[in-house]
């Protein structure tokens, strides 16, 4: 399988998350990237590339132009107002302010376009978040010329990006810009399956009134795991999308049983909607150890739900996404491509 890798990946390097209360070092680290890649090498996937620039045309089919605007510049408006911390929120537009005013001061718009005050902001953050979407899209043009599947190496991940949204470790919608970008080459439908252990709250927000893009999505119960306010099975689709997005939420514990056959159960459906390509928002932070998730998967169901994903013998783009436990992480996602690969 064709790998795409970036090494300005490496520019996301934070150094603050809100975490408990405290600011600990980031679960979402530039080592995570570098195992993946280790692993792909080790094992001999494929070919590793280097992406290639994109521009911001195919960004912008997704995210609103002020949103990436404010991104793009956040870390220079932080620093000019002479703040020593990383770049992160503290007050939002909550429920009882429903006015949607984008105020002038970056205190207000960074709590305006925030999921989450977790996620800092730092220098290279929008830098790196570029070049983890140019990877998606050249591991979608990959597919678009011929290869029957690819694996981008993403970092930062994606999927918790709404259409103006940062947070939950993500800046753009990687899976969502590499779905759209299929479309726009001229495939009639897309799914997308987010096996990642967290709901993708951005990729379902973003296709909530569609139904040329499929969101199907197995999570931790957002009852009991973030992102908290989205990621519940009554959620359908809205629209022109109704019935056409599916989620799955979890207990705590799950293992392969349930697991597994709440995949065959997509899997199921994504083969009813005849997709010309599927985008598989890949996590493995449903691993058994991961440090903040819940899930108990092993490193061999890995290869196992990798299997039933190739069954559909589908044009396959795997995109990046979670995955905390770090030293375990690269042989969990390549696991996930072998089995795909029937290895
Ligand atoms: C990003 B991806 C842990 C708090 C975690 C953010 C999680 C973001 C996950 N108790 N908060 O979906 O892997
Ligand atoms: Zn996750």
């Amino acid at each position: 399988m064709l790998s795409v890798y970036s090494k300005d990946h490496a520019l996301r390097d934070a150094k603050t998350e809100l975490y408990g209360g405290q600011l600990v070092p980031p679960f979402e680290c530039p080592v995570r990237a570098e195992h993946i890649l280790q692993r792909v090498k080790d094992v001999r996937l494929g070919d590793v590339i280097a992406p290639q620039e994109f521009g911001l045309d195919p960004i912008k089919r997704i995210h609103d132009a002020a949103f990436l605007s404010f991104l793009e510049g956040c870390w220079d408006a932080w620093v000019a107002r002479g703040y020593k911390g990383e770049a992160m929120p503290y007050v939002w537009p909550s429920r009882s302010m429903p006015q949607r005013r984008i105020p002038d001061h970056i205190d207000g718009q960074i709590g305006y376009y925030a999921l989450a005050a977790e996620t800092a902001i730092s220098d290279g953050t929008w830098q790196a978040a570029r070049a983890s979407a140019n990877v998606a899209l050249t591991a979608q043009a990959g597919i678009r010329d011929g290869a029957g599947s690819a694996f981008a190496l993403c970092r930062p991940p994606g999927h918790h990006a709404a259409s103006d949204m940062y947070g939950g470790y993500c800046f753009i919608n990687n899976a969502a810009v590499a779905a759209q970008a299929f479309l726009d080459q001229g495939a009639g439908r897309v799914a997308i399956l987010d096996v990642d252990f967290h709901h993708g709250n951005g990729t379902q927000q973003i296709f909530y009134n569609r139904s040329d893009v499929m969101y199907l999505s197995l999570h931790g119960d957002p009852d009991r795991a973030f992102p908290f306010y989205l990621g519940y099975q009554d959620e359908t689709g809205a629209g022109n999308g109704v019935g056409f997005n599916f989620n799955y939420p979890m207990a705590p514990n799950t293992n392969y049983t349930a697991w597994g056959s709440a995949l065959d159960d997509a899997l199921k459906k994504i083969h009813h909607y005849g997709p010309d390509a599927v985008v598989v928002s890949l996590g493995v932070d449903t691993f058994e150890h991961d440090p903040i998730s819940f899930f108990k998967l092993t490193t061999d169901d890995f290869t196992r739900y990798g299997a039933a994903i190739g069954a559909l013998r589908l044009p396959t783009l795997f995109v990046m996404e979670g995955g905390y436990a770090v030293e375990e992480i690269g042989v969990n996602a390549v696991n996930v491509l072998q089995g795909y690969e029937g290895l």
